[in-house]
């Protein structure tokens, strides 16, 4: 074959790198094959009867689509039996999955946003799967484990990645040695190595935001953007160009292979919530896939894999990518 499959790739990674054991690496595998069946699930559209709304909502009160639900049961039940891991959250499940008793359990938390994107779920745009691992706190063995055991800073996750169905279908993975990237060969249904040791370009002149949401933005988010609007002769001298697809996964895939940055601020509209992203399942996936690439992560003015959550569903204010861009946008904040 002319590509490493993830196994490979995994088995090397467990050879030299103590971080991974093979409980993880079976974790990592099983996420993967959840993932196929999702993106299989994604590819059918009207023809799996699968796409529109299910009508009830989750726990933030927005409405599910079918497939986000479809999403979140693949990633249950694959995970369950494994005995790899202590339990899981996801951001359509009021509170955490505990593995159920006839099943062994494991030391690993598995926390995921099952299917990314809502408003492009229809669409058919990019849409993505997010995951994030844990490992169960010490004492946590022989008991029942309990939301509280999840809620560590991201710098804790010993894995993260994502999937995302596109054109093509990838995963985006790293376990803490750098990003690796693969594309689905549809035909052998193998995982194919693609992309290694994945660098964000640290300069850009790319930006990504919701800038319809402007007049709601903190005061030093909207000066940085009115900044790059004002393009050459603008205060920052050079010309930006913007990209917003509005599913978090192909926003982050874009700037991964070329370089941007992505924003989702705080807004004045709902002030207590910090911002519409997860922190636990799409900020600190995201952000420690970035960081291992050579990129930087915050909320503003704090890096967001220090963030000590206080809660399972807790929202954030992000900023990621290009690192000499974030730490300009920072500088806007410490203004
Ligand atoms: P979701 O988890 O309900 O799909 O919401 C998250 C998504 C992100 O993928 C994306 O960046 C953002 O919401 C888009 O928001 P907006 O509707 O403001 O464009
Ligand atoms: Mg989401």
């Amino acid at each position: 074959m002319k590509y490493k499959t993830l196994t490979h790739y995994l088995v090397e990674q467990q050879r030299e790198h103590q971080s991974i054991d093979p409980e993880l690496r079976l974790l990592l595998e099983i996420v993967a094959r959840a993932c196929k069946s999702i993106g299989h699930a994604v590819g059918k559209g009207a023809l799996g009867g699968v796409l529109g709304s299910l009508g009830s909502e989750n726990v933030q009160g927005e409405i599910q689509k079918k497939l986000d639900v479809l999403s979140n049961d693949i990633l249950l039940e694959a995970n369950e039996w494994g005995g790899h891991l202590a339990g899981m959250a996801s951001e359509e499940m009021t509170t955490i999955h505990r593995i159920p008793n006839r099943y062994p359990k494991g030391e690993y938390l598995l926390l995921f946003d099952p299917l990314d994107g809502s408003s492009n779920i229809d669409v058919n745009v990019s849409i993505g799967t997010i995951f994030s691992v844990l490992k169960a706190p010490a004492g946590a063995e022989g008991r029942d484990i309990e939301e509280a055991d999840f809620l560590q800073p991201g710098s804790r996750q010993v894995a993260a990645g994502y999937a995302i169905y596109g054109p093509q279908t990838m995963l985006v993975l790293t376990t803490g040695n750098g990003v690796a990237s693969f594309t689905l060969d549809r035909e052998m249904g193998a995982w194919c190595l693609t992309g290694e040791n994945i660098r964000i370009p640290e300069d850009t002149k790319e930006f990504a935001i919701n800038m319809s949401n402007m007049r709601h933005w903190a005061p030093e988010m909207r000066r940085y953007i009115e900044d790059c609007l004002a393009g050459q002769d603008g205060p920052l001298g050079k010309n930006y160009n913007m990209r917003w697809i509005a599913s978090m996964v192909s926003d982050v895939h874009r700037i991964m292979n070329r370089g941007g940055v992505f924003m989702y601020p705080w807004d004045a509209r709902e002030p207590e919530k910090a911002g519409k992203l997860r922190l636990m399942y799409e900020a600190n996936p995201m952000s420690m896939l970035i960081e291992q690439a050579g990129g930087a992560s915050i909320d503003g003015t704090q890096r967001i894999l220090d963030i000590q959550p206080e809660a399972l569903h807790q929202r954030v204010s992000v900023m990621l990518g290009s690192k000499n861009e974030i730490a300009r946008i920072a500088e806007y904040h410490q203004q």
